[in-house]
């Protein structure tokens, strides 16, 4: 690994994962390709390798696995956390009949063992539909400010058929994985 606090420069593995439908594999479609592509409900899992052409992040390389959300799958989820290095929550921005259901599956996952307080970005997916609620009426819906306080995340707004909003998700979580590096090695060094 190496590289200091201030810069990653090791390949980042990040975690993709919300309900059915949400729309993870048009994410990371738009994020390897620049552009929308058909998509197909996902059986297993997809994943690729990306490398962040602007910003802070830029030359840095990333591994992003979309994991599928049928329940079928959702027992996977954990065993892919262990070894991440930051956690990719996709919503569907219209979807409020199902956001209690996003609330339980993310909650559910941030809690568990396995997770071992990665840095969460959640994706306020689908803003380009006229009813999409705003990235703070989901973060009051997923109760994000009721995470433990040591919990780093953020809210971004995006939509996966224009890319409006993904390339500062690389970047907000690329800040977010050595904020959690900084925070990690001073309590390494208080102890
Ligand atoms: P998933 O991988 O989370 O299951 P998909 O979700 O990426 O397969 O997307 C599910 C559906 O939502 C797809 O439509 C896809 O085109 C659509 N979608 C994804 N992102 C957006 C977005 O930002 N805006 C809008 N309007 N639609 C989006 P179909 O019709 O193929 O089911
Ligand atoms: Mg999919």
């Amino acid at each position: 690994m190496g590289g200091g606090l201030g810069k990653l420069d090791h390949t980042v593995q990040l975690v993709l994962l919300g309900l059915d439908s949400a729309g993870k594999t048009s994410v990371l479609y738009h994020l390897k390709f620049d552009k929308f592509s058909c998509t197909v409900p996902t059986v297993g899992f997809n994943c690729e390798k990306i490398k962040a052409k602007s910003g802070k992040a830029k030359g840095t390389n990333f591994t992003i696995w979309d994991i599928g959300g049928q329940d079928k799958t959702r027992p996977l989820w954990k065993s892919y956390l262990r070894s991440a290095d930051g956690m990719v929550f996709v919503v569907d921005s219209v979807d409020t009949e199902r956001m209690e259901e996003a609330r339980m599956e993310l909650l559910k996952l941030v809690k568990s063992p396995d997770y071992g307080g990665l840095p969460l970005l959640v994706v306020a997916n689908k803003q380009d539909l006229p009813r999409a609620s705003s990235p703070e009426e989901i973060e009051k819906m997923l109760t994000l400010t009721d995470l433990s306080p040591g919990q780093l995340y953020h809210i971004q707004p995006a939509c996966a058929i224009t890319g409006e909003g993904l390339p500062e998700c690389v970047d907000i979580m690329y800040d977010l994985i050595i904020k959690r590096r900084k925070t990690k090695s001073s309590k390494k060094k208080i102890k």
